[in-house]
């Protein structure tokens, strides 16, 4: 299943409409930074689209696909739910949607805490995730959504440092994927 349409009628049916709207968002907002960046536009469309297919379900129920798809979850995702949609997500991105693009998939699954260096599509996603224009919550996002058209390594770290500072202040604890991909990025700016 790889039209756009089919997935777009599947994920409106399973999706809370809050949820849908914030894909359609994203599927929006990645290809205009691919168009942008001169990035496949279909690509960044699909995995835009599907970025959150993996939160349709309770945390038991997410468990369980994990073990289905084979998908190993770490000791602090057990713990933190909220971070299991990007793995499974991308399980489901090729058992369901039928994805085989590895850059797709790979996206997809590190679009929550973010990867030591990402692919350009990779990074698109992550940021496009943050930048949507339902998003109104996050700090500076009129800056950071400026700086998304301008240099993405840049707009990763302002986003990654404002996430570690939010969930800092909120005592939620750091995913270790979250703090690396941040070391890496400041590393980056830094050169
Ligand atoms: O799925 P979305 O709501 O569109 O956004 P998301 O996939 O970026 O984030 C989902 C949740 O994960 C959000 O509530 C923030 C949380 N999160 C991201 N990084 C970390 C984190 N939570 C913890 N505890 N630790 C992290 O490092
Ligand atoms: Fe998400
Ligand atoms: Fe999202």
């Amino acid at each position: 299943m790889i039209d756009l349409k089919e997935i777009k009628d599947k994920l409106k049916s399973e999706l809370n409409p809050h949820r849908y709207e914030h894909t359609m968002g994203v599927m929006y907002t990645a290809i205009s930074l691919a168009m942008c960046y001169g990035e496949d536009i279909d690509k960044a469309a699909l995995a835009g689209l599907l970025h959150d297919c993996g939160k349709c379900y309770g945390d038991e129920e997410s468990i369980k696909l994990c073990d289905k798809y084979g998908v190993t979850l770490s000791e602090f995702e057990l713990k933190n739910t909220a971070l299991i949609h990007a793995k499974l997500g991308a399980a489901l991105a090729k058992e369901i949607y039928g994805i085989n693009d590895e850059a797709i998939i790979s996206a997809i699954r590190s679009h929550t805490t973010g990867r030591e260096a990402m692919d350009t599509l990779s990074k698109i996603v992550f940021i496009a995730d943050y930048i949507e224009p339902g998003r109104d919550k996050a700090k500076r996002l009129k800056e950071i959504r400026e700086e998304a058209f301008k240099d993405l390594d840049k707009t990763l770290l302002m986003i990654l440092s404002d996430t570690l500072d939010y969930l800092k202040g909120t005592g939620e604890l750091i995913d270790p994927q979250t703090q690396k991909t941040y070391d890496y990025y400041a590393g980056i700016n830094k050169l």
